[in-house]
């Protein structure tokens, strides 16, 4: 199927070999859903770094974060009836559940938004405490004023939940602690406050009566979130019917704000597409695409750690052209650049 992304030529931008490890006998898996900002005349991405150790063979190991911030691996024969693996991402022991691998954060910048470099000067954002035991992912980062707000996925035994860190410098955070508890991810906060307030996409998970849908909230203080309400659910035969969730923060358009949101299908196909809300009150949906505005579609993006996935929550606006950085086979870091009058013209507005 034909989209209207124009991908980098140079993708994938970043692969896991590109990124040293974080640790002795750790092996990066995946680089994945980089948050995006700019900052000190550079684009800098905050990608997800998923590691693992050597398999051995009839073994699985997965790593988890203990109390103290130290790293165990837990070590299960893979004929252990009590194992279910069938999923590369998650596994099932003993009626729970566990990652394999464990996410951190790394900073990279770029001067020309394609080739990206570490810089020891600021190191990497890593899971804290027992509500991020099993990392942490796919961080959304808004500008607000003078501080960047970075939302995240914090994993842990006890659910997946939204995580807040803010930082004016990137080299101190601090931990505001989960602002949303379980099941919920793909939070992003509008960068702007609207009428005094501020507002935030975030997607909670309802599994018996509702579904993975997207809501608004709003906050005094982008810390304390309430009137939730349901803004954007699947859509039953479409590409997004099994579950959609926010990319980065919505864009300001003439025509109100413009988010750019991922949907998935029953058999885990992940396009993007996108909606648009009313500029003085987001609550109220104005249009949405009817075909993904992204397919996967390139080998990088059909094969690899998980594929047929392409998911965004990062980018950056200059005038009309939006530049998609995004996870691609949940392996590896691309870009894409769109018109933002290409992307709302796909919509009935
Ligand atoms: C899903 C996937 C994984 C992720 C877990 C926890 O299974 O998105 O990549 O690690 O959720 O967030």
């Amino acid at each position: 199927m034909k989209d209207i992304a124009k991908r980098f030529p140079e993708n994938p931008l970043l692969l896991p070999k590109d990124i040293t490890p974080s640790r002795e006998g750790f092996q990066v898996i995946c680089l994945l859903n980089p948050g995006v900002f700019t900052y000190q005349g550079k684009t800098w991405i905050l990608v997800r770094v998923a590691e693992s150790i050597a398999q051995k063979e009839g073994v699985i190991f997965f790593p988890v974060l203990n109390a103290t911030g130290n790293t165990e691996i837990i070590e299960v024969p893979l004929n252990d009836p009590d194992l279910i693996a069938t999923d590369a991402r998650v596994i099932n022991y003993k009626g729970l559940d566990y990652l394999t691998t464990l996410s951190h954060l790394r900073l990279l910048s770029s001067d020309d938004g394609v080739h990206f470099t570490e810089n020891g000067d600021y190191p990497g954002l890593f899971g804290s405490g027992y509500l991020e035991s099993f990392g942490i992912e796919d961080c959304r980062v808004s500008k607000i004023d003078d501080t960047y707000y970075l939302t995240y996925t914090g994993v842990s035994n006890n659910g997946v939940a939204v995580g807040l860190r803010t930082t004016k410098n990137w080299q101190q955070f601090e931990h505001k602690g989960l602002i949303l508890p379980p099941h919920n991810k793909d939070c992003a906060i509008f960068e702007e406050k609207i009428n005094g307030k501020y507002y935030a996409l975030h997607r909670p998970s309802s599994v018996d009566l509702g579904g993975n849908y997207m809501w608004l909230a709003e906050s005094p203080d982008a810390l304390h979130w309430g009137n939730h309400q349901c803004l954007i659910k699947t859509r039953q035969g479409f590409w997004d019917s099994a579950r959609v969730g926010a990319g980065a923060a919505p864009i300001k358009t003439e025509k109100g704000w413009l988010e750019i949101y991922h949907g998935a299908d029953i058999k885990h196909r992940y396009c993007l597409g996108a909606f648009l809300m009313d500029m003085d009150d987001p609550s109220k949906v104005i249009a949405r695409s009817t075909e993904p505005i992204m397919v996967p579609t390139e080998t990088y993006e059909l094969s690899g750690f998980f594929g047929f996935v392409v998911f965004t929550n990062g980018h950056v606006i200059n005038g009309d052209e939006l530049t998609i950085y995004y996870g691609a086979a949940d392996e590896f870091v691309c870009g894409a650049r769109f018109s933002i009058k290409e992307i709302l013209a796909t919509m009935d507005i």
